[in-house]
């Protein structure tokens, strides 16, 4: 991997595993709608998702791409639509006519945030996207798995828990990754020989996890960190947090209480 195209490197993710992936690789291009100041090893290229032919240009020359660039929450339709949705569909058809090779696709929980807390769940159980988002982000793995399969990318999907140099509350105990971990599976999708089209969850060692990270450590991750180093202050921050009887007793929490009517008890 000579060079690697970071999108919506300005977001918060951006902002946090930059540090961690200077020096790496010899050349790190950041690009994002924002201007981003380039450190030394890094340069930067303006791009929109939506504009096919502006990815292009960001694609050109690159080995491997982190995609971040998305709307990173539950919004409106057409936000979504428009970053996740045309600019999931253009950032791979951009690699694709690039020739370039890999892939780390920035998925989510939020996937499969309708799962309830009490079920562990592998990378192979069907989506239950819990938001519009959620809904963009299933689209996007199944971009890859097309690409993947059609025209030979490799792809490796992360489904994001919560990227945060600490887990913030008592569901993020479950969920939570270090900046540094998912690095480390950054790394594994960008330069693994066995990877073709794989799912994994991104998260630390976390004892209270809802996910079967097998997938993972089969391709030889190693976190090294625990949320449960945290639990003390993570349980403590809840008791600042407004009841919220739908969303604790699913995995995607305050996103499948958004908008949710009618009985709750028909999600099994
Ligand atoms: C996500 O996918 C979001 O990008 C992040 O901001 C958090 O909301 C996270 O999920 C979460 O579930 O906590």
């Amino acid at each position: 991997m000579d060079r690697v195209l970071v999108t919506g490197a300005a977001g918060g993710i951006g902002r946090m595993i930059r540090p961690l992936l200077r020096g790496v690789y010899p050349v790190i291009r950041l690009s994002d709608v924002v201007a981003i100041e380039p450190e030394p090893g890094e340069e930067f290229m303006p791009a929109d998702l939506a504009d096919l032919a502006a990815i292009e240009r960001i694609c050109a020359g690159v080995d491997g791409v982190i995609h971040l660039g998305a709307s990173s929450v539950e919004d409106r339709w057409e936000p979504i639509l428009t970053n996740n949705i045309v600019g999931g569909y253009n950032l791979f058809e951009a690699a694709r006519r690039q020739g370039c090779q890999r892939i780390v696709f920035a998925t989510t929980n939020h996937v499969v945030g309708f799962y309830r807390r009490q079920r562990t769940i592998d990378h192979t159980v069907m989506p239950r996207p819990d938001s519009r988002y959620g809904v963009s982000k299933a689209f996007g793995e199944a971009l890859g798995r097309m690409y993947a399969d059609k025209y030979g990318l490799r792809v490796l999907n992360i489904r994001i828990g919560n990227v945060a140099e600490r887990p913030a509350d008592r569901r993020r105990l479950s969920i939570w990754v270090s900046p540094r971990d998912l690095v480390q599976l950054m790394r594994i999708g960008l330069e693994h020989p066995d990877v073709h089209f794989e799912v994994v969850y991104g998260v630390s060692d976390n004892a209270r996890a809802w996910y079967d990270n097998g997938n993972a450590f089969r391709l030889g991750y190693a976190p090294a960190d625990r949320a449960e180093d945290h639990a003390s202050e993570a349980t403590e921050a809840d008791l600042a947090l407004a009841p919220d009887p739908i969303g604790e007793q699913f995995q995607g929490g305050g996103f499948c209480t958004m908008e949710f009517t009618g009985d709750v008890g028909r999600i099994k």
